[in-house]
């Protein structure tokens, strides 16, 4: 008998599947398709650890079960090469990004071929590569001329170590999310994407998707639709107003005062005289805090009175109008009424200041400034014809009301802001814009994409876009007039690469568009994404709005709701002593020597086995073993059975059946470490009374995980095409209901009762069982000495 010698087993399937083309995907599928698709990763020089190969194999997994089931598979991968992470490590290796992206590719391409999956790898694209990025220019252009790119002056998050700015969405509790440096403000003239316009769809699309609830969520609360009211304020004296956005119009009778934030435009339009001085020294120094930290809500309040009032539309009190930090212009109309009573902000302003307090909303009808404030729903008081109401109600009446006199309207604001993808660094595609003296900003024209990234410039980050100083680079014509134009420096953010390439898949060949409609359409939308949660308020948004806007562009016509992600899948991470496995924590275990020792499939096992796949797990250092000898285990069996077969056993056929329904609802519900469990049980309980017909069905159960072993079997049980150009087995519900035995339950030799039970029960369930039975009566109070178990007919209490 051969032995498990993995390493030729798997070199030469995976060089059979590469000589055959395998895995290779038609452009046009004609029957049930399967795309099914990975995060691309970022080529980091680490390679990849354990941890990555998890969602890599799951999803192959995955990809190898539906081909079984007939369907055709696209299952591509790619690099998401350029952006800061290349960036950062090519400055630390003292190299450039471009060679170090290539070196870091190149190992990336070694480690995710020992994977074994089932990759296009004629499909593989590079986001750094001109050929793609090209698209990524274009796609730029397309949005750009729909009015969805625009440039605008605004203050930005900047990380002062990166030295770029960062979108909203990079900004973890204050830090920059790739370096962790407490991340400051800065005004400068950025490029965004208007993703709130999507704001209202890319919420209600949420309830269609099939995601994780937890994903959803995150995108939900990140988006923050808040429902509630505009109303106007007049100013004293002036004919101007200032409008604000409540969500709680219900509590307008106890509005004392205004604040605007040190950005609204009004304030240098309604200040008094006598108080120019210290509100201009105040707006100053408000303007260099984040608003991550002017939002955190335990911060001292600071403020100044403006000398100026507004009145109150709902009963005509002239009440005092603010400066403050910690109302921020970037939200609704940068303007806030104030209601110190109900509102922990205002609340801690109005102590502070002096301000009145008045209570308008209360949970018993009376005045109660010991719970104040109070935040809660409840009755309204103090607040004239509205007396008595719930606040719920009142909420709708005042508004109503206000919207009578044309002082109000209902008004729905989203958290969600633009995207900022501009970034003044060196690792990313160009925006292809010019700026002419006569003409302005002027996009590029399509036929000269793309605009390529010069290479005579020093990348490392200064502050400034590092392309300008590339003369070369710079200096170009208009496309419109001809004259001399100066090029746009910026480029683009990562994620705007990313928020395509799963269309360029389909077609990553074409140079004369992104790619094949005809080909999108076969393939659009995923049937299976999968990567880890922390993409859930970027990627997965970015990617959403672009498939959105390309759709209503006429260039997508997949989905009608222009959704790319129809089923999501968040794969749980690996720890090891604790600890999120990664290099920056010094416990990282490589796939590469566990697959020199064991063989790949034996660490695809692991994989799977370590723990359900949708948690987070602790990867135990000798677990691997447990795997390799299942596999060992089965090789034996199987050419055991090879070499002596027989028919199959009534008994081992009911095994059979019942792995084949167990693994197939496994695998369905990404419950592979309990498919793994239900084979291991099945070779522990097989003997050799088995078909070699038989054993071929588990061989195929154990295929998408074990590939290779699965081929090479299936190769020395006599077949010769490849296994996943099977079928997966089909189960006989007949064969699954087990058979009954009839038992006879003794009290000292006598019999006493008789009960039909499951054949497949064990001697304690019996016992159990019997106890329960007619037999209570005859033992009575009478103690048990001794149980006499014959298996499948006679049970026997002795007892005195
Ligand atoms: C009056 C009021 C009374 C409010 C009350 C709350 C409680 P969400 O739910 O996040 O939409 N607000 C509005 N614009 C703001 C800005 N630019 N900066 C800081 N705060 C702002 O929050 C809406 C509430 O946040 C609004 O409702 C407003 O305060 C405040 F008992 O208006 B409210
Ligand atoms: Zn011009």
């Amino acid at each position: 008998m051969k032995k498990y010698d993995f390493k030729s087993i798997e070199k030469k399937w995976q060089t059979r599947w590469e000589e055959t083309g395998a895995h290779k995907a038609e452009d046009y599928p004609n029957k049930d398709k399967f795309y099914c698709l990975d995060f691309f990763p970022y080529p980091s020089g680490e390679g990849l650890h354990v941890g990555h190969w998890r969602g890599y194999v799951l999803s192959d997994v995955m990809a190898r079960y539906q081909k079984l089931h007939g369907k055709q598979i696209l299952h591509p991968m790619g690099y998401d090469a350029f952006g800061l992470p290349a960036e950062n490590a090519a400055i630390k290796a003292n190299s450039s990004p471009k060679i170090f992206t290539k070196k870091a590719i190149e190992r990336f391409r070694k480690q995710l071929h020992q994977i074994g999956a089932m990759y296009d790898w004629k499909r593989e694209i590079n986001s750094s590569d001109p050929d793609y990025y090209k698209w990524t220019q274009w796609i730029f252009l397309k949005l750009y001329q729909a009015g969805l790119a625009y440039r605008k002056k605004a203050p930005v998050n900047w990380c002062p170590t990166c030295q770029t700015v960062l979108a909203n969405e990079q900004v973890l509790a204050g830090e920059c999310e790739r370096c962790g440096t407490k991340v400051t403000k800065k005004e400068l003239t950025q490029w965004f994407f208007k993703i709130t316009k999507y704001a209202e769809r890319l919420l209600n699309n949420l309830d269609h998707l099939n995601w994780p609830e937890r994903t959803k969520t995150l995108q939900r609360n990140w988006i923050a639709r808040s429902d509630g009211a505009l109303i106007k304020f007049p100013v004293v004296e002036t004919n101007l107003e200032i409008e604000v956005f409540t969500t709680r119009p219900d509590t307008l009778f106890g509005a004392t005062f205004m604040v605007l934030a040190p950005e609204h435009p009004l304030i240098q339009k309604i200040i008094a005289s006598q108080h120019v001085d210290e509100v201009e020294k105040y707006i100053l120094k408000a303007k260099q805090k984040s608003d991550i930290f002017r939002e955190q809500a335990d911060r001292k309040k600071t403020g100044v009175f403006t000398g100026a009032y507004a009145i109150n539309p709902i009963n005509q009190k002239k009440i005092p109008i603010w400066v403050a930090d910690y109302v921020l212009t970037s939200y609704g109309t940068g303007a806030v009424m104030c209601v110190p009573a109900h509102d922990l902000r205002d609340f801690e302003f109005a102590k502070k200041f002096d301000l009145p307090i008045i209570q308008v909303i209360s949970d018993d009808g009376h005045d109660n400034p010991k719970i104040l404030p109070y935040i809660d729903k409840g009755v309204m008081i103090n607040s004239d014809q509205f007396n008595g109401l719930s606040s719920e109600a009142a909420k709708e009446k005042i508004t109503h009301e206000l919207k009578n006199q044309k002082a109000a309207d209902f008004q729905t604001n989203y958290r969600l802001r633009d995207w900022l993808i501009s970034r003044q660094r060196y690792w990313g595609a160009p925006i292809p814009i010019v700026y002419c003296q006569t003409c302005g900003e002027v996009p590029v024209r399509v036929e000269d994409l793309p605009i390529l990234l010069p290479e005579d410039v020093e990348f490392k980050p200064k502050g400034d876009s590092p392309l300008k100083q590339s003369k070369k680079f710079m200096q170009t014509t208009c496309p419109y007039c001809g004259k001399t134009a100066t090029r746009e420096s910026d480029t683009m953010d990562t994620f705007v690469d990313s928020s395509w390439y799963f269309l360029r898949f389909t077609d990553p060949g074409n140079t004369k568009v992104f790619a094949d409609k005809r080909k999108i359409d076969a393939w659009m939308p995923i049937d299976l994404y999968i990567g880890g949660i922390e993409h859930a308020t970027m990627h997965l948004l970015y990617a959403r709005f672009v498939s959105m806007a390309l759709s209503d562009l006429g260039l997508l016509s997949f989905d009608k709701l222009g959704e790319p992600f129809n089923k999501l899948f968040n794969i749980g991470l690996i720890y090891l002593h604790g600890a999120k496995m990664s290099k920056s924590k010094g416990n990282v275990v490589v796939p590469d020597s566990l697959v020199e020792k064991f063989g790949s499939d034996a660490l695809r096992g692991y994989e799977m086995f370590v723990g359900s796949v949708d948690q987070d797990a602790e990867w135990q250092i000798s677990g691997i073993t447990g795997i390799y000898r299942f596999l060992e285990n089965t090789w034996k069996f199987s050419n055991k059975i090879q070499e002596n077969e027989s028919k199959t056993s009534n008994k081992n056929l009911i095994q059979i059946n019942q792995t084949i329904k167990k693994v197939t609802e496994d695998i369905e519900n990404f419950r592979l470490n309990t498919a793994i469990s239900s084979l291991m049980t099945a070779f522990n309980f097989f003997d050799t009374n088995i078909s070699k017909a038989d054993l071929a069905k588990i061989i195929t159960l154990m295929s998408p995980i074990f590939p290779h072993f699965a081929e090479e079997l299936w190769e020395i049980l006599g077949h010769n095409q490849s296994i996943f150009n099977s079928k997966w087995p089909d189960y006989d519900e007949k064969l699954i209901r087990v058979t009954k035995n009839k038992i006879a339950i003794q009290v000292n030799g006598k019999l006493r009762d008789l009960i039909e039970v499951d054949s497949n029960l064990g001697e304690t369930q019996i016992k159990k069982i019997s106890l329960t039975s007619k037999i209570q009566k005859n033992i009575g109070k009478q103690k048990i000495i001794k149980i006499i178990y014959i298996p499948g007919k006679i049970i026997n209490f002795v007892v005195q």
